[in-house]
């Protein structure tokens, strides 16, 4: 059935629908805007319509239908930018990234809520979400394991209004069912949560951002009135901070990560590692910090061997000031 359905759903893929929408954080046909402000993506909700934009939201909700397949939430951005931020630059290749998830001392890319209750997300246990490339071919997977997913090329920058207008398709699938086939069991219902990022050459990536995506048979009310404010209430605390090779511990491997990328530039492919801790673009030494001051504060497998930095890290972070500073004066240039 979902094998029929995303064929006939990718072959009506050329239409280019209206970005419709409510307000911001609330379920509905809105989509996911961004734009620049300097060097950065910033990632919001909205519609095209003059104003109809919340740049800086970061916290997004949808009922999907029956089918689990949909080609919204869209991403799109605007050109002119809403006044106060930047275009992005025609031609450049938007990319996204999908960003494990830690809750309670669990790390996971895909979070469940049977929507009955309090907010109570788990690890989906069967359960897939898959988005799909700029030509609706290739899904990037999260399974709710421990991993960051890198994504795929979600659309390339034009010179029209709409810059960038991307309705790539989802498909959360139950059980044995394949993003590309479709089939498998029907999905848990409930409220699922995501977590991402959007990445383009030559600016910092958006602050993660958050998805929650819930089943047909879930009151809009549910995600609205539970899940959204749940997520917003606990926003900066759902992305580990100082796992820089995101696998769910912040321990000597996220700083032997961070010596090795020292002084590089977003955007960092989140499938070796993002060492940019702070989210300043770059790799450096405020990052270290970010590290050290969440060492082993939140894991997902506290039996884990407690992390031995190196005696001289603190050293090693020091002398490298010096190529701080240059690469500060470099950049700045
Ligand atoms: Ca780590
Ligand atoms: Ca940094």
């Amino acid at each position: 059935m979902r094998h029929n359905l995303v064929l006939s759903l990718l072959s009506g893929v050329m239409l280019i629908g209206a970005i419709v929408g409510e307000n911001a954080c609330l379920a509905g046909g809105d989509g996911f805007i961004v734009q620049a402000l300097g060097d950065r993506l910033l990632i919001g909700t909205g519609d095209d319509s003059p104003g109809g934009q919340q740049i800086g939201q970061r916290v997004f909700g949808s009922v999907l239908p029956s089918s689990g397949v949909d080609r919204d939430p869209s991403f799109f951005s605007l050109s002119p930018a809403p006044a106060g931020f930047d275009a992005l630059p025609i031609g450049g290749l938007v990319y996204w990234d999908f960003l494990p998830i830690t809750i309670d001392g669990v790390t996971s890319n895909l979070f469940h809520w049977d929507s009955h209750g309090i907010v109570d997300f788990a690890p989906a246990e069967v359960e897939t979400l898959s988005l799909f490339n700029v030509t609706n071919s290739v899904p990037a997977t999260i399974d709710g394991s421990a991993k960051a997913i890198p994504g795929e090329h979600l659309g390339t920058l034009t010179n029209d209004f709409l810059s960038l207008h991307a309705h790539n398709f989802w498909a959360l699938l139950g059980e044995g069912g394949d993003p590309l086939l479709g089939g498998g069991a029907e999905p848990a219902p409930g409220v699922y949560l995501a977590a991402m990022r959007l990445r383009l050459d030559g600016f910092v990536s958006t602050k993660p951002f958050f998805v929650a995506l819930a089943t047909s048979d879930t009151s809009s009310s549910s995600v609205n009135d539970d899940a959204l404010p749940w997520i917003e209430s606990n926003i900066d605390d759902l992305i580990l901070r100082g796992d820089y090779n995101f696998d769910g511990m912040v321990d000597a491997a996220d700083y032997e990560l961070w010596r090795a990328q020292y002084g590089a530039t977003s955007p960092q492919p989140v499938d070796i590692g993002d060492a940019d801790g702070n989210g300043d673009g770059i790799v450096n030494l405020a990052d270290y910090t970010v590290w050290r001051d969440h060492l082993m504060t939140t894991t997902a497998t506290p039996a884990n061997v407690i992390p031995t930095p190196e005696p001289n890290s603190v050293a090693v972070a020091l002398a490298l000031l010096g190529v701080f500073a240059h690469c500060r004066h470099t950049r700045l240039r």
